[in-house]
């Protein structure tokens, strides 16, 4: 169904960008306020998440030709203890699409895992983080970063719904980011690219 909608939004012009705002992240709201407020239970956000994913399966090549060179070498994960990679994913591909090659490190990612891919090469070390108590995840990553000699060296980003500025200010983090878009333009704005 999803991909029938996804599929017939691209055949009546609408851009893959409003199709991923306006259809699949809001839809993907409303599925978490009524999670949250016990209207549906895990089995439909489950559902609701495959669902996304059929139309973001469509989206995405889409959402990355805009792309050139690659601008930057960059590594995303989930933190420790955190398997939500919805908001992760979509940050990845909006900096695809934006130029940047992206090693994605996947969901639960512990902070050794980080480090191995800053000795690895990459620019800017990308953290999502969706469930409270998976936050400190995100302050051990960076403690780890720092005593493995990467501080100042590979930049740190921060974001999921959970995160805050404040937080990431807290915690040492280069940036936060509040959504995929921002991802994209703070990552810039870190890594001096014009
Ligand atoms: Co979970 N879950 N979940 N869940 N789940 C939340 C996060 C929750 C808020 C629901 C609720 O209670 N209302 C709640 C956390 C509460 C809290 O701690 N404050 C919660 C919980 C409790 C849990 C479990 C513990 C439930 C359980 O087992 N009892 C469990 C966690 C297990 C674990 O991680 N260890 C769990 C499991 C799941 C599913 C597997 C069912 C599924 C995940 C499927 C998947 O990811 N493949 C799921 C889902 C789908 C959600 C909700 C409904 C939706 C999350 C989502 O994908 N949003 C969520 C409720 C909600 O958020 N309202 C909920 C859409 C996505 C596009 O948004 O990820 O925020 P988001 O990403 C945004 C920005 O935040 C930002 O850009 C993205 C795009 O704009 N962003 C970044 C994200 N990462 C970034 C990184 C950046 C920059 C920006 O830089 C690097």
């Amino acid at each position: 169904m999803v991909k029938e909608l996804t599929e017939g939004a691209l055949e009546q012009g609408l851009a893959p960008g409003e199709i991923l705002d306006g259809g699949l992240v809001a839809a993907m709201s409303v599925v978490g306020e009524r999670f949250g407020n016990r209207e549906i239970y895990l089995p439909d956000v489950l559902l609701s998440a495959r669902a996304m994913y059929a139309g973001l399966d469509i989206l995405e090549p889409l959402l990355a030709a805009s792309g050139v060179k690659p601008v930057a070498k960059v590594a995303m994960g989930t933190v420790g203890g955190d398997i939500h990679d919805i908001g992760k994913n979509l940050v990845g591909i909006m900096m695809r699409g934006a130029g940047f090659e992206v090693i994605d490190l996947g969901v639960d990612v512990s902070p050794q895992k980080f480090v191995d891919a800053a000795a690895g090469g990459v620019s800017l070390i990308g953290m999502s983080a969706l469930v409270g108590a998976t936050m400190p995840s995100m302050q051990l990553t960076i403690q780890a970063l720092g005593e493995a000699g990467f501080q100042g060296k590979v930049k740190t980003m921060i974001g999921g719904a959970i995160v805050t500025q404040p937080f990431a200010d807290r915690i040492g983090a280069d940036g936060f980011a509040p959504d995929a878009a921002s991802a994209v333009d703070k990552a810039k704005e870190l890594l001096a690219i014009g």
